[in-house]
């Protein structure tokens, strides 16, 4: 078994928590592109919205119903990948640099659910970088201000995300208490979303050598 295909087993279990008749949320990364891919090819009778225009993109080529998120306060069912989940189903996001939808779309789902193949499951969260949604107007304040909170602080040069903002990803975590430093980010003036989900993830659908195991909250 490949990563990409212990990838695309667990999207395949995911999509069998899909109804029809469910506004379904879509997640952004290449995990979440196999679960595009399977309800374009499965087409049940759902709507969609998107964590990132790019999956809106995907999803429309495909002949899917997407609806703009703006419309919308409720969502039944979003699957969406990770960097990191632990046993806790806190987890790490945005390497695809959409956490900041991605967390506004989570938090309106009935039920959320990470897919994500084996190399992503961690004891505890913390030896990925932690993206950070920066103002581009308050750049360099939270970039010192995260020099207090990581033992590097990199921007990720060329790259805007699709609400015009700048991502700064936090490596080496000065503090390991996932909760602490959501709270520490989060208070930054300037600091618009992270990668942090502490308490959005409802389950988690994981495969590795081809054994898909399911953790619940
Ligand atoms: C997105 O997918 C991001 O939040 C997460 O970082 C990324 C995981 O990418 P992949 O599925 O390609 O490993 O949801």
């Amino acid at each position: 078994m490949t990563t990409d295909t212990d990838k695309r087993a667990a999207a395949a279990a995911a999509v069998e928590m899909v109804r029809d008749g469910m506004l379904v949320g879509l997640g952004t990364g290449s995990t979440a592109a196999h679960l595009i891919a399977l309800l374009v090819d499965r087409r049940p009778a759902i709507e969609v919205v998107a964590t990132s225009e790019a999956s809106a993109r995907a999803a429309r080529e495909g002949g899917l119903v997407v609806r703009d998120f703006a419309g919308i306060s409720r969502v039944d069912l979003t699957i969406d990948g990770a960097d990191e989940i632990d046993s806790m189903l806190v987890a790490v996001k945005g390497a695809g640099g959409a956490m900041l939808r991605e967390k506004v779309v989570a938090a309106a789902s009935d039920r959320m659910v990470v897919i994500a193949d084996g190399s992503k499951r961690v004891d505890r969260v913390g030896a990925a970088k932690l993206p950070v949604e920066v103002l581009p107007f308050a750049e360099r304040f939270v970039a010192r201000a995260l020099a207090g909170l990581f033992e590097r602080v990199e921007k990720r040069e060329g790259v805007e995300t699709d609400n015009g903002n700048v991502i700064l990803d936090g490596h080496g975590w000065r503090d390991a208490d996932p909760q602490r430093m959501a709270a520490a980010v989060a208070s930054i003036p300037g600091v618009v979303g992270h990668g942090l989900f502490l308490s959005e993830v409802d389950a988690a659908i994981i495969a590795e050598d081809g054994v898909v195991t399911r953790l619940e909250r």
